[in-house]
């Protein structure tokens, strides 16, 4: 369990104000000039030890990816993007941030900024989160307006612009380089990896995105000590950590908390546990719709971090936990997932493209029970042909949930299947 004083977001939930006069009294802003000071490889060094990993889902160690950044520059212009693009259906974390705690943010993007020698940061914001940006607009203004940003940033002598741009809806702007094509301009799609942003990102220049979250602990790893935060959690699994819990508890919410707690412990401390109790539970998606679900017996021991999930053949993605209990139709909870992933397909490669559609097309069947029993298999075959032939990850999104439903509740597929065969009514219409 995280200890009060560990705490990193202290007006989560918007008791306190957001303002920077309010932000600095919880201590944000202290001694940044000093922070800067050390250096850029001391930051690095120092963010490469704390061993926090991207909170956007990937989990990819963050002061890794800054040391991909150009040390001299080449002639072009660096940048650092923030990806608050938060779309991943369950997650809803780095909105809290954005609305009641921005200063955290906007200091980070400066010190991330400096140690990637960027001229400019751009927060990509979703273009939902209308209340967000005008919270997230006003902690800028208030910035530039204290010096903390701008010219001679923070007395830094280092100059740095902050920008705020926001979508328009399109979830796969949350991918990196779509996110990338979006703010120049373009139509949100993702481009081939390598190369990686940090040797042509935007504009064709250095660039690395990192999620909000992300950027947001920063100051206060670099203040406390990467040491600090690689204490919390278990190795190569570091850090505090935001969960969304969403579905059958009893209170659902945003809380941050260890990284490596146990799944029952975080749903019983902070969530009045499992709408029923415990033994209500059915199944649990443990990072956001894009993992795969864990069944009843795995939650029983589920710790939540990156390796213990990915063992499971699961993730901790986003670290949105979507509670499930026994009156659930997890057919049909994975059938509206991949109507959103075929919505969501930009269509540019044919196996996301077509395979999405194909694989709605069987959810389709399946969730009335119209479906053959060998569709089943021809569904996981179809999932197989999608996962690691797309340019982007929303192809292998689209695939694992399903992947998931098959592995773990085949029976109630098959059942469905032959009640409604029998002309026994089981099977739920779809909508
Ligand atoms: C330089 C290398 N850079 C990797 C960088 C790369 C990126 C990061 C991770 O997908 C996942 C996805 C969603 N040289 C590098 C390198 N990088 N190798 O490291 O890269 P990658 O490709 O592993 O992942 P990704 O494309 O960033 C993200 C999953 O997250 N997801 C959630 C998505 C939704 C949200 C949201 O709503 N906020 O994030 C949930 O699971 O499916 O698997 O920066 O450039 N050799
Ligand atoms: Fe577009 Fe899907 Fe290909 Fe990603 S995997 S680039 S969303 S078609």
């Amino acid at each position: 369990m995280l200890k009060d004083e560990d705490r990193i977001f202290t007006n989560l939930y918007g008791m306190g104000e957001r303002s920077l006069a309010a932000a600095r009294r919880r201590g944000a802003w202290d001694g940044t000039a000093d922070i800067l000071a050390k250096g850029r490889d001391w930051i690095i060094e120092e963010m490469k030890t704390s061993g926090l990993r991207g909170r956007g889902g990937a989990g990819f160690p963050t002061g890794l990816k800054w040391s991909f950044m150009p040390k001299q520059s080449d002639g072009r212009p660096a940048y650092l993007v923030i990806n608050a693009d938060e779309s991943e259906p369950g997650t809803c974390k780095d909105r809290e941030i954005m609305r009641h705690d921005p200063h955290t943010l906007i200091e980070g993007a400066l010190i991330a900024g400096f140690a990637m020698n960027a001229v400019a940061g751009y927060i990509y914001i979703r273009g939902e989160y209308i209340r967000e940006r005008e919270a997230l607009q006003a902690a800028i203004d208030e910035a530039y307006d204290a010096g903390l940003l701008g010219r001679n940033a923070c007395g830094s002598g280092y100059d740095y612009d902050l920008y705020l741009h926001h979508g328009a809806g399109a979830y796969i702007c949350g991918e990196e380089t779509a996110l990338i094509e979006s703010l120049e301009g373009k139509k949100g799609m993702p481009r081939m990896k390598p190369p990686f942003p940090a040797g042509s990102g935007l504009y064709g220049c250095p660039t690395t995105v990192n999620n909000v979250e992300s950027i947001a602990v920063v100051p206060t790893i670099l203040r406390r000590g990467g040491a600090w935060f690689a204490g919390i959690g278990r190795p190569n699994n570091a850090g505090t950590k935001l969960f969304a819990i969403s579905g059958h508890v009893n209170a659902p919410c945003v809380v941050e908390e260890a990284m490596s707690i146990p799944l029952r412990e975080l749903l019983e401390r902070h969530c009045g546990g499992v709408r029923g109790g415990w033994q209500n539970l059915k199944a649990v998606i443990p990072g956001g719709s894009s993992v795969p679900m864990l069944n009843a017996a795995q939650c029983d021991e589920a710790i939540m971090d990156f390796d213990w999930l990915r063992e499971q053949r699961s993730g901790l993605g986003t670290a949105a936990v979507i509670v499930m209990d026994q009156s659930t139709d997890v057919i049909k909870a994975i059938w509206r997932l991949s109507k959103f992933y075929k919505h969501e397909s930009c269509g540019q490669c044919t196996p996301c493209r077509e395979g999405t559609g194909w694989m709605m097309r069987i959810m389709d069947r399946l969730v009335t029970g119209e479906a053959e029993i060998e569709e089943i298999d021809m569904l996981l075959s179809v999932t197989k042909q999608v996962e690691g032939h797309t340019i982007c990850a929303l192809g292998d999104a689209a695939a694992w949930p399903i992947q998931g439903l098959v592995r773990h509740f085949r029976d109630e597929i098959e059942d469905r299947i032959k009640a409604r065969k029998t002309g026994r009514s089981g099977a739920m219409a779809a909508e």
